[in-house]
Formats: structure tokens, C-alpha cells, sequence
């Protein structure tokens, strides 16, 4: 990265992000370098650095999780709601909110989550906001006239404005699905230097989708430039799905929304192009599937074999999860990072 305000590599501590087996990555606490922190897919590891998200593995995949490391000592803290780790210029955060414990509903949750990350990101001094992983209980159910996702997005843009965070450009990158039960989840990256955002020209920015999605619009960028030092750039790709505009094509037609959110995940690789990234394929993506019907796994991995061949990480090493997309209409949804 040469321009934009990705900051100089050479102020950053370095992070790396791999995806591993699940009995491989847990040897990583010994060495020189320190687990800030992990997304787990599938059998929990029960070590308390990697959190792991709740929802059916399909496919038969091998357990596994994308661990994050550095190479600086890592402090632990707990702030409100929030568990974190940090090594001073990295924190990974972790929220599970019972909604049992919260009578005023999903938005007053999603709000207390936010405000309570905020203020765990300024324990950390880790200001700038990476990439965010929302999970929600049942989130196309009716939660009292509005729909669950709907006032998630009330309650997390509100806690944007209140912390006066930018909650329209700037937002992070982020994905939002729904698991079948269990708390809100949200895990987040967080760091001292602010990433670059990135937006699909193919797309609305999700900020301004127009208000027949619900009071608030959801708060996330389409994707975002890291600097991880080392000279390495991270793209994180937010959940990406067939919407085109602002509105959903090909709705009932699994292997068509596939298609098209291929098409938004190149779309969204030449934005960050444009913006000095180097040039990444869809081939160098690692990605996690989101699949709302877990039938139709198959047939959107055979689509994905034939894009980027059967060798890509986004085939080989893909995490499909069975979840619920935020749209009903939506059948599957894709969710990728590239080093
Ligand atoms: C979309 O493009 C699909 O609410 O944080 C994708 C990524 C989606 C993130 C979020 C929602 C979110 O609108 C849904």
C-alpha cells in the first residue's frame, strides 16, 4: 500500500491470519508467536482464545479456524460485555449477549453490545474498528413487528452515532448471519491504524440502502484494506450476496445468486485494486459459505470449483456453514479474506 491512509507497515506489528485444522492450530501457544485470538468453525476447541460460531459445518469439512498471531505478548481483558486479547496494536473482541437476560428486545441488545465493544477497543487503545462477525438468534424472525435483523440494525447504527463512530463511509467490514438459537455474537478485529474502505461499484453501500429494508441501515463497508505489517495487506470482503443495486436478483435460484455473488466478490477485488491493493483473484480468497438451505451446499461448491478451480482455497479450504442469510430471499452468502 503506498497511498491512501493505510498507515506505513513498518508501525505495525504483525499479524498473521491462517486457516488450519483444529487439532494442528492449537499447537500454536508454544513458539515465538502468541495467539491474539481465533474464529472457530465447527467441534469447539475449549480454549478460551478461540471462540467458535455456532452453526452447522456442511460438507464434512474438517474442523477448523482462522487463527490470528503476532509476535508481541498478548494482555487479556474483559470490558463490559467484551472479551478481548491485545497485543497493543491488535485486539480480537468476543460478545455473547443471552437475549433471556435482556428483556428490551434485540435493538436495546445490539445497542449495549456496540457500546460495550467501543469502550473495550479504548482499554485496548485499538481505536479503528477492522472487520466485525455479527451472529443472531432467528434473525428473519418477527420480533415484535419488526424483523430481528431490522432492529439489529437499530440498535448497532445507534450505538455508532452515540459513540460518534462512523456509522455511513468508513464503517467496517462486517457480515451479519443467523444461527438457529443461542446468544448474539459478535466477534471483531480491531487495531491502532484505520483500515481502508472499500465499496462495490455494483452495489448500493449498504449505509445507504433506502429505508424499505428496515428504520436503520445496516452499519458495514464492503470490504477493507489492512496493513499487517510486513508489507502485507489484508483485504477483508464483507458477507457478499446476490444484490445487485440494492435489491436482490435471482430470488428461489441458489446456483444464479451464486453466480452473481461471484460477480460481487470480483467487483468488490478491482475496488480494492483501484484503491492500491495488489491484485487479488478469487482464487486467492479464503472464504466462509453461508448456505440457508443446507441441500444446496453441493451444488454451490461445484460453482465455486468451476470459478476458481477445485485447488483454491475458496474450494479446498472453504468453511461452509449452515446458516440464515439476513434476507429472506437470500439463499447463500459468501464471506472471504485474501494476504
Ligand atoms: C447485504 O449485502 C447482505 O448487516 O453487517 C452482508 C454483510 C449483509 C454484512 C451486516 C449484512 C451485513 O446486504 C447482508
Amino acid at each position: 500500500m503506498s497511498a491512501g491512509h493505510t498507515q506505513p507497515t513498518a508501525s505495525v506489528s504483525p499479524l498473521r491470519i491462517d486457516r488450519l485444522s483444529l487439532p494442528d492450530s492449537l499447537t500454536l501457544v508454544h513458539g515465538d508467536r502468541h495467539p491474539l485470538g481465533a474464529l472457530g468453525y465447527g467441534t469447539p476447541a475449549n480454549v478460551d482464545w478461540m471462540p467458535t460460531v455456532d452453526a452447522q459445518v456442511l460438507l464434512g469439512n474438517a474442523p477448523c479456524a482462522d487463527i490470528l498471531q503476532t509476535r508481541l505478548p498478548i494482555t487479556a481483558g474483559t470490558t463490559g460485555c467484551v472479551r478481548w486479547r491485545s497485543d497493543g496494536h491488535w485486539m480480537l473482541g468476543t460478545i455473547d449477549l443471552d437475549e433471556g437476560a435482556e428483556p428490551e428486545g434485540l435493538a436495546a441488545l445490539a445497542e449495549r453490545a456496540y457500546r460495550d465493544l467501543f469502550q473495550a477497543q479504548e482499554a485496548a487503545g485499538c481505536p479503528h474498528l477492522q472487520r466485525v462477525w455479527n451472529y443472531l438468534p432467528q434473525i428473519n424472525g418477527d420480533g415484535g413487528g419488526l424483523e430481528r435483523y431490522r432492529q439489529f440494525n437499530l440498535g448497532r447504527q445507534r450505538a455508532f452515532l452515540a459513540a460518534g463512530r462512523a456509522a455511513f463511509e468508513g464503517a467496517p467490514a462486517a457480515c451479519a448471519l443467523g444461527i438457529r438459537q443461542g446468544a448474539l455474537s459478535v466477534r471483531f478485529l480491531a487495531g491502532r491504524h484505520a483500515p481502508l474502505p472499500v465499496e462495490n461499484p455494483r452495489q448500493v453501500s449498504a449505509y445507504r440502502y433506502p429505508p424499505t429494508y428496515g428504520p436503520s441501515a445496516p452499519t458495514f463497508s464492503r470490504a477493507a484494506l489492512s496493513a499487517l505489517g510486513d508489507d502485507q495487506v489484508a483485504l477483508f470482503i464483507s458477507g457478499t450476496a446476490s444484490i445487485v443495486g440494492h435489491e436482490t436478483l435471482h430470488a428461489g435460484d441458489v446456483q444464479a445468486q451464486t453466480r452473481e455473488t461471484l460477480r460481487n466478490l470480483s467487483a468488490v477485488i478491482d475496488a480494492a485494486h483501484r484503491h492500491g491493493s495488489a491484485r487479488f483473484a478469487l482464487a486467492d480468497l479464503h472464504g466462509v459459505v453461508y448456505i440457508r438451505h443446507a441441500a444446496d451446499a453441493p451444488a454451490v461448491q461445484r460453482l465455486l470449483a468451476e470459478a476458481v478451480g477445485e485447488t483454491a482455497p475458496l474450494v479446498r479450504q472453504a468453511v461452509f456453514l449452515e446458516a440464515d442469510v439476513c434476507r429472506q430471499d437470500l439463499l447463500v452468502e459468501i464471506e472471504a479474506h485474501a494476504v
